[in-house]
């Protein structure tokens, strides 16, 4: 008989909720879980793609010892008693020798990571990390400088805009379903949308306005669009007055420092005509408030980020659009509902920390970064370096440093370094290759994990359960840090056996059963959406509790609120700003060597401008070879007029060098391998479209 088992997808990290069908413990089917708005049963083809992920026989199966050299591919097979026992033994030497301290925990944030945070704490290091700051740090310090929340306590009302502005934003490629879904209602509605990217896109080809910006100059265009909305005072005011801090002063002082950058001087630092950016500022603001200025990702990476990043959300404040349907709005959690939060482990006491994390994160180095996520571009250098103290021991779980990091030729030096390597992972990835011991997680479909809050203007619960059995002998993650933890004698934080355990302990100060999901996959805590009162009610996080466009959290850490515009000079000739991104059809670097998406995307090309082709005898298909100041890479050349001049372009996550994934093995080239480790050291993120490269054709 066919069984129904609703949980969350994990092919990528969105996390849409799904609606698994199972027939004698195997899946047959999978969709979007039907009863959630905005999902509506959909499933994008990577979400399709998690049959051919479960049946996987080029996935680990058993836990791993590794017997040759680091990367070398020899490995026994071992039981988990004796891959656990054997990290114990190890981990135990280490923290004995060097310190806690010296033990670093990378993970993508997931659904457990209330449980990864508990060990390290511990265990009495400070040094867990997480990828945010790679994805999206500086967006997350922007949020914070001016409203006092993260991004994700942001949201985005897709499905009332009337006119969104996406910078590089390539929403329909690197997608959420639920977003695109509500996208394309307001679309069908009216809505419009802009497109700015120095490549066209499959965003660029759904937009009513695309504009192929030169690369890097985001800053130069919103610059003028703010010159031209205070200039024809285009801004809600009152919006402005009730909510942003000291507005007459402020509004005022931005007035006169964008007073130079006019629309006809932003026409020659990006290329887009003066008109059409006076066209825009008065377009957005004759449907304000319902306008979104997309804050971004990925897009327009460079070290000065975090003023791109704010000039974004100054657009939206200008615009009223905070807390407005078809705007952004602040997501209302379990509080909000007047529940209590969901129990976590990390909750509980532990011995207090004093050594400063490895990275500097909320520190030295990046002080007004989020060091509840850190800074892991620092990785290679303080192991390298021993900056400030050195570290000995990696464990990386459901993270890939050899290919999410800059400079990857770098890190792989910085790792031969390590006494202890240790890998949660569902594939032979290049960190797993490179790892001493190999632990095995189960797949999504073969796992419960911690309960999901999903903050919004309804806060939702969702759970992740077990849709089959394991295909191999693999296990949780939450199971194998338990399990590790009784051998370091710290297993009394874990004070559960089972993924029941957990989820009854956090739900218990919710008021929420195990059973209230067993319906629809999902509880929903409110009947209507939650909007603040626009008038009296916003709750800004800032000092003032106010939008602050002049920033505490910048000016108190030494950092200007604004800086002057500085033009970021055109390549060389000969050479080219490398440009990043990802394909509707795989996540980062997990998916390349999937089945069925291997099969729809099989390896990255270099995009080139065509008179640039031209110049140096490129032909469309030709193996080029891509070097930096770091590192080099060969691919095939895709000549199009579709990507400026200044720029070339390749897909993220190929360039693999595992040949245990033989269906991606060196196909294509790894854009990690090119890009220089430097960040923005305000805002925290990696700078990972400034590198510039060489092309040349091989014959
Ligand atoms: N299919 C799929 N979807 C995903 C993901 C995935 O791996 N696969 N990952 C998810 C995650 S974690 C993230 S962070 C998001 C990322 O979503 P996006 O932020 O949309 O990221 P990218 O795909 O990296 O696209 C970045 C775009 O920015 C452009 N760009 C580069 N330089 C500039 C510039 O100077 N100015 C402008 N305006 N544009 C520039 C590039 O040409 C590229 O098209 O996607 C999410 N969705
Ligand atoms: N060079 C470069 N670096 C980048 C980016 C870029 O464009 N270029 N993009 C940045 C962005 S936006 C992001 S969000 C990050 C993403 O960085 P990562 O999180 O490193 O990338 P992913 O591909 O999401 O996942 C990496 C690892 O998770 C493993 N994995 C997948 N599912 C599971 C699971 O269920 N359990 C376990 N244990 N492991 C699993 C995969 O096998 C893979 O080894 O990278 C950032 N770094
Ligand atoms: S966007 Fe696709 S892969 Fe990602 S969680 Fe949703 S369905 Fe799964
Ligand atoms: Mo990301």
């Amino acid at each position: 008989m066919t069984q129904e088992v609703y949980s969350i997808c994990f092919m990528c990290t969105v996390r849409c909720p799904i609606r698994v069908l199972v027939d004698n413990d195997d899946v047959t089917w999978i969709e979007g879980n039907p009863h959630v708005p905005g999902i509506d049963g959909a499933l994008c083809a990577k979400g399709s793609a998690g049959l051919a992920l479960l049946h996987d026989t080029e996935r680990p199966q058993h836990p791993m010892i590794r017997t040759g050299d680091r990367g070398a591919g020899q490995w026994r097979q071992a039981s988990w008693d004796e891959a656990l026992d054997y990290v114990a033994d190890k981990l135990k030497a280490v923290v004995a020798q060097y310190g806690p301290q010296s033990v670093v925990f990378g993970e993508r944030t997931n659904l457990n990571t209330h449980i990864s945070k508990t060990f390290m704490k511990a265990l009495g290091s400070p040094n867990h990390f997480t990828h945010d700051a790679l994805c999206k740090g500086s967006v997350n310090t922007a949020c914070r400088s001016l409203t006092g929340y993260v991004d994700p306590q942001i949201g985005i009302d897709y499905g009332n805009t009337k006119h969104i502005i996406l910078y590089g934003r390539n929403i329909f490629e690197s997608l959420e379903i639920k977003a695109i879904n509500n996208l394309m209602k307001a679309r069908s509605k009216g809505a419009k949308i802009t497109y700015i990217d120095p490549r066209y896109t499959v965003t660029a080809s759904k937009a009513d306005r695309y504009w192929q910006i030169r690369p890097g100059t985001d800053l130069a265009l919103n610059y003028a669009l703010i010159n031209v909305i205070l200039n024809e005072e285009l801004l809600d005011m009152a919006f402005a007055v009730r909510w942003i801090k000291d507005h007459r002063q402020e509004l005022a002082a931005l007035k006169e420092f964008v007073k130079s950058y006019t629309p006809e001087w932003a026409e020659k630092e990006t290329g887009i005509p003066a008109k059409e950016i006076i066209e825009l500022a008065r377009e957005a603001s004759a449907v304000k408030p319902a306008v979104i200025f997309h804050f971004g990702y990925r897009g327009a990476h460079h070290p000065n980020e975090i003023y791109l990043r704010r000039s974004i959300l100054i657009l939206n404040a200008l615009m009223g659009s905070l807390e407005a349907p078809g705007g952004l709005f602040f997501k209302k959690g379990l509080k909000a509902v007047g529940r209590q939060d969901v129990g976590k482990y990390v909750d509980q006491d532990f011995p207090k920390i004093t050594v400063p994390r490895f990275d500097g994160s909320g520190g030295s180095r990046f002080p007004i970064a989020d060091a509840s996520h850190g800074n892991p571009q620092m990785l290679a250098h303080a192991i390298l370096h021993e900056d400030p103290y050195p570290i000995k021991a990696l464990f990386i779980n459901r993270f890939e440093p050899l290919q999410s990091i800059a400079d990857s030729n770098n890190t792989r030096r910085a790792l031969e370094k390590l006494d202890l390597i240790v890998a949660i992972d569902i594939n032979f990835s290049e960190i797993a290759w490179m790892s001493d011991v190999i632990l095995p997680e189960s797949t999504y479909l073969e796992r419960g994990d911690s309960i999901q809050v999903v903050s919004g203007l309804k806060p939702q619960l969702y759970r992740r359960q077990p849709a089959v059995s394991p295909r191999y002998d693999t296990k949780p993650g939450w199971w194998i840090l338990k399990e590790l933890a009784r051998r370091l004698d710290i297993g009394h934080y874990f004070p559960y056996e089972t993924i029941e355990d957990i989820w009854n302990f956090q739900l218990a100060p919710v008021g929420v059963k195990l059973s209230d999901f067993d319906k629809k996959g999902f509880v929903t805590l409110a009947e209507e959406p939650i909007w603040w009162d626009r008038e009296k009610g916003i709750k800004f996080n800032t000092p003032s509790g106010k939008f602050e466009i002049t920033s505490a959290l910048m000016e108190n850490a030494g950092f200007p609120s604004f800086i002057p515009y500085e033009p970021l000079p055109a390549p060389p000739p000969g050479q080219f700003r490398l440009l990043v991104g990802r394909t509707a059809t795989h996540t980062h670097v997990s998916t390349q060597n999937n089945l069925y998406l291997n099969e729809v995307c099989p390896e990255n090309e270099l995009w080139i401008n065509t008179a640039q082709a031209q110049k140096l005898g490129i032909k469309p298909g030709d193996l080029v070879e891509v070097k930096s100041a770091v590192g080099s890479g060969r691919l095939r050349a895709k000549v199009t007029d579709f990507i400026h001049p200044e720029a070339v372009f390749m897909l993220h996550g190929f360039g693999k060098t595992v040949p245990a994934q033989t269906r991606v093995y060196r196909k294509g080239a790894d854009d990690s391998a090119l890009q220089e480790n430097i960040s923005d050291m305000v805002g925290g993120s990696p700078a990972y479209d400034h590198t510039l490269v060489q092309v040349r054709p091989l014959a």
